[in-house]
């Protein structure tokens, strides 16, 4: 009887730390954070983001983020009605939910000069993987499709290429995992 609690156990705790890994924290702009210089474009573009994941900006003191809350305000730097402000330097920013998220900077022409991120975020369970031998086929990203970013297509074909072998392998020790608890109780 305590050998198959402590097996449980065990198993629970496993599932909790793969469960634990799958979010993950994207800090914005990499190692050079939230900062001008950084071409967010080209940093975004191997970037998929989950439920779950959070968003680190990381800055000096002549910047800010604010959160805007619509396409239309993020692609004119309308900064007047930001959902969110943040100015701490080091500022953490949950996603907990499906949609799109559009962030700024709140400093006047930083936006404008390309200071800003448009965040996807899917949900946390999606298996949708795309076929490997599909190129340029960007069916996902159609809701950015009537903008004038022509480059905007040439990142998704090998976006999520890194993570599929881990979500795969997640599942199938999730998988495992739920069948030794079944077991477990069976006994
Ligand atoms: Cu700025």
């Amino acid at each position: 009887m305590t050998m198959q609690a402590a097996l449980v156990i065990l198993v629970f705790s496993g599932l909790l730390a793969v469960k634990t890994t799958l979010a993950a924290q994207h800090v914005i702009g990499g190692s050079q954070g939230w900062e001008q210089s950084v071409d967010f474009d080209s940093w975004l573009s191997d970037k998929s983001f989950k439920v779950g994941d959070q968003l680190v900006f990381k800055y000096s003191g002549l910047h800010s983020v604010v959160e805007l809350g619509s396409e239309a305000a993020y692609k004119s730097c309308d900064l007047g009605t930001p959902v969110i402000s943040l100015s701490s330097g080091n500022d953490v920013v949950k996603l907990s939910k499906t949609g799109t998220r559009y962030f700024a900077c709140g400093t006047p022409g930083h936006c404008q000069s390309g200071m800003k991120v448009k965040v996807n975020v899917v949900s946390a369970d999606s298996t949708a993987v795309p076929s490997p031998g599909s190129d340029s086929s960007s069916d996902s990203d159609s809701g950015s499709s009537n903008g004038s970013d022509s480059g905007s297509s040439t990142g998704s074909g090998s976006r999520s290429s890194s993570g599929q072998g881990l979500r795969a392998s997640i599942g199938y020790i999730l998988a495992v995992g739920s069948l030794v608890i079944g077991l477990v109780w069976a006994f």
